[in-house]
């Protein structure tokens, strides 16, 4: 462990909690703070070290709190500084850390900065803003995610000028540019590490350099405008300087939401000789497989197995010396893992949710597990668009009928990745509601939570959930699954990932199928100098079973 500084943050497994879907404790049909502080025993059975909650701050819900309102207030919905401050306390008395979500590129448009800024152009907030007068004419073409023309710019009648959203009208984009902004930004990350908070997932942060004065877009970025968003001139000089004067200060994680990142320029941010941030994810295994990212339809080929290892390999490289990588295959923002990368039929939904846990936890890297991915839980795949509540889909929806394009190449895609697939509730219990809530949820729940729900895998040994909690007692007893070297083996095989882990005298290999059918790898440790130790099946035959993940101790 020589060169490798040992972090708590590096041996954690996160378990990130989605708060609308995760537990109603009042029937108001949505998940709040009480409910996590109801389920708390729950979250400390599974043996993760940290929990990830999605922003709880108050906000009026364009995008399910990622349009804040006041940084330093809990969203009502979800509940009082006093429940907070509860959950932060029972987190604590459990050994389990508590990481909240910064929204710092944008705000809500009912901030009170915003309501503020565009009053005016003299208004003492006005600089908190990105504004664009209209006497300059129009604004250079900037895209929007969540716009219904796609967008960036909304013209605002009060003041004559347009301001930038990179996301939906009720998120303007705030301006680092002005030092008072950062200074409230960072106020605000104090108030809540001076509480005892462990650390920041960073929202989008690669984007809140902009390109002032807007110049139009290079064309070389024609089309690839997340990159141009996440290479603004004094991105990393603002990291720094958050970590200067806040983050150093503390013994904190920070993770930063990596679109636009590339596994050339990721040092830049976490390199710890940078003092900027720990961790961040990238997006390239969540693009794989896209006819078209902007509208979010999927190749009809699917996603390559090939490009999907190259990814990972590519990415675990990034940080062989130095750095520090993050490996996940689901979040809020995406489908059910086991849906995506796995196979969700009734045959093989449970063996191929362990195989994918077991590849999660024995990759080089802090895993970030999205929570319900303990159960195998599936994608909901609506029919309907009014089953949505996602403004991205239904916004998308939308653009793409005002262009005429093909609604129900839409749809037909949107059942594979839309958010909300990732969103449905957690499936408690088999009674009405999954035992989520005893009101009407805010989104609906999947129907199959009578037979997938965690009170009926608790009992069960042979469960995906108590799988999983197998898996991170295995992992913890085996500091070369954390700190160990990543030696890829087999590489040009078409149906299996594996890979050696070696830290001093241990060496473990790890033989996953991805594939629906058996495979043959010449990656098998020699029976004579190795031990199967752990995996989805009861014992390894030479062969690998569909979607098998097999784990031996090996004699270097
Ligand atoms: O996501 C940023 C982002 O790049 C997403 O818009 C992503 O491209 C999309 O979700 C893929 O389907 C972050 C948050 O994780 C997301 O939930 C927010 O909606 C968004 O920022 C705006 O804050
Ligand atoms: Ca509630």
């Amino acid at each position: 462990m020589s060169e490798l500084q040992r972090k708590w943050w590096k041996e954690a497994v996160i378990y990130q909690i989605y708060p609308r879907s995760f537990k109603d404790s009042n029937g108001d049909g949505v998940g709040d703070l009480r409910g996590i502080i109801e389920k708390l025993d729950y979250i400390k059975s599974l043996g993760i070290d940290v929990v990830w909650l999605n922003p709880i701050f108050a906000s009026p819900n364009d995008d399910n709190g990622y349009d804040v309102s006041d940084y330093c207030s809990i969203m009502d919905e979800f509940g009082t500084m006093t429940d907070f401050d509860e959950l932060l306390a029972g987190m604590h008395d459990r050994g389990i850390k508590l990481v909240l979500d910064l929204v710092a590129n944008h705000s809500s448009d009912e901030h009170f900065w915003f309501q503020e800024s565009r009053k005016s152009r003299d208004n003492p907030y006005r600089d908190y803003y990105h504004w664009w007068p209209a006497e300059s004419g129009t604004p250079p073409t900037r895209w929007s995610f969540f716009d219904v023309n796609a967008d960036a710019w909304k013209y605002d009648e009060q003041t004559d000028a347009y301001y930038l959203h990179i996301f939906s009208q009720k998120q303007p984009d705030l301006n680092w540019e002005n030092p008072k902004l950062r200074q409230e930004i960072y106020d605000a990350v104090r108030f809540w590490f001076d509480k005892g908070v462990d650390g920041f997932r960073m929202d989008v942060i690669t984007f809140i350099s902009k390109d002032v004065p807007f110049k139009e877009l290079p064309a070389k970025y024609d089309g690839n405008f997340v990159q141009y968003y996440a290479e603004g001139p004094r991105l990393h000089e603002y990291l720094q300087e958050f970590n200067r004067e806040v983050l150093s200060k503390y013994d904190i994680m920070t993770v930063a939401e990596g679109p636009g990142t590339m596994t050339e320029n990721v040092l830049d941010f976490v390199d710890a000789d940078r003092h900027e941030l720990n961790m961040s994810y990238h997006f390239d295994i969540s693009n794989l497989g896209h006819k078209d990212l902007a509208k979010k339809l999927m190749d009809p080929k699917g996603w390559s197995f090939r490009e999907f290892k190259e990814i990972f390999r590519k990415w675990d490289e990034a940080f062989a010396d130095k750095g520090w990588g993050t490996v996940y295959l689901g979040n809020h923002d995406f489908p059910r893992m086991v849906s995506r990368w796995g196979n969700d039929t009734p045959e093989f939904r449970k063996v191929s949710s362990k195989m994918l846990t077991t590849f999660l936890l024995t990759m080089r890297g802090t895993p970030y597990y999205y929570f319900g991915d303990e159960l195998g839980m599936t994608n909901i795949r609506f029919d309907r668009i009014e089953d949505y509540r996602d403004i991205m889909t239904i916004n998308l929806h939308r653009l793409i009928e005002t262009e005429g394009g093909d609604l129900n190449e839409f749809m037909e895609s949107q059942k594979l990745i839309a958010r909300d697939n990732g969103r449905t509730p957690f499936q408690w219990d088999a009674s009405p509601n999954a035992g989520f809530t005893t009101g009407t949820p805010w989104l609906k729940i999947n129907s199959n939570y009578k037979k997938i729900n965690a009170a009926e895998q608790e009992g069960d040994e042979d469960s995906v959930l108590n799988y999983f909690r197998r898996m991170i007692r295995f992992r913890k007893a085996n500091p070369a699954l954390i700190y160990g070297s990543a030696e890829y083996l087999d590489w040009g095989n078409e149906s299996v990932f594996a890979y050696a882990r070696e830290l001093d005298d241990a060496k473990i290999v790890v033989l996953v199928n991805f594939t629906d059918k058996d495979a043959d790898t010449n990656a098998v440790p020699d029976a004579s100098r190795s031990e199967y130790l752990l995996g989805n099946y009861p014992e390894f035959s030479g062969r690998l079973k569909p979607y098998q993940a097999a784990i031996f101790s090996a004699e270097k």
